[in-house]
């Protein structure tokens, strides 16, 4: 049972170094705002640190797994990003991110969403 303690604080300390330091995605538009149909479009995402937009790539996944790079923009808030989308068909996609922080370290990241015909 000594040992219990150090393992914990080990834990903490890996889990405190995932958490700071690297870009993770708090808020993201899609699930708020669908994406429409066969109408470009613009994803928001918000993330904990500020991102190298320069040094970070994104695609649109769509089926077959075909990516797409994506436009990225800053947003008008510290650490908000926005993608620029193409039209699209009704479908499942998603978005991969490679993000850089600030820090320099990368993130990836995997966002699916559907485009569905309004009802
Ligand atoms: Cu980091």
């Amino acid at each position: 049972m000594r040992f219990v303690p150090r393992i914990l604080l080990v834990l903490t300390l890996a889990a405190s170094q995932t958490a700071f330091g690297h870009a993770v995605v708090t808020h993201n538009s899609l699930k708020l705002k669908p994406v429409p149909v066969n109408q470009a479009s613009q994803v928001e995402l918000s993330f904990n640190s500020k991102v190298e937009l320069d040094l970070s790539e994104v695609f649109l996944v769509s089926a077959g797994d075909v990516m797409k790079p994506v436009a990225a923009s800053p947003g008008a808030k510290p650490g908000q990003v926005l993608l620029d989308l193409p039209a699209l068909a009704p479908g499942e996609y998603a978005i991969k991110l490679k993000i850089f922080a600030a820090d320099g370290h990368l993130s990836e990241d995997l966002l699916r969403f559907f485009v569905k015909e309004p009802k």
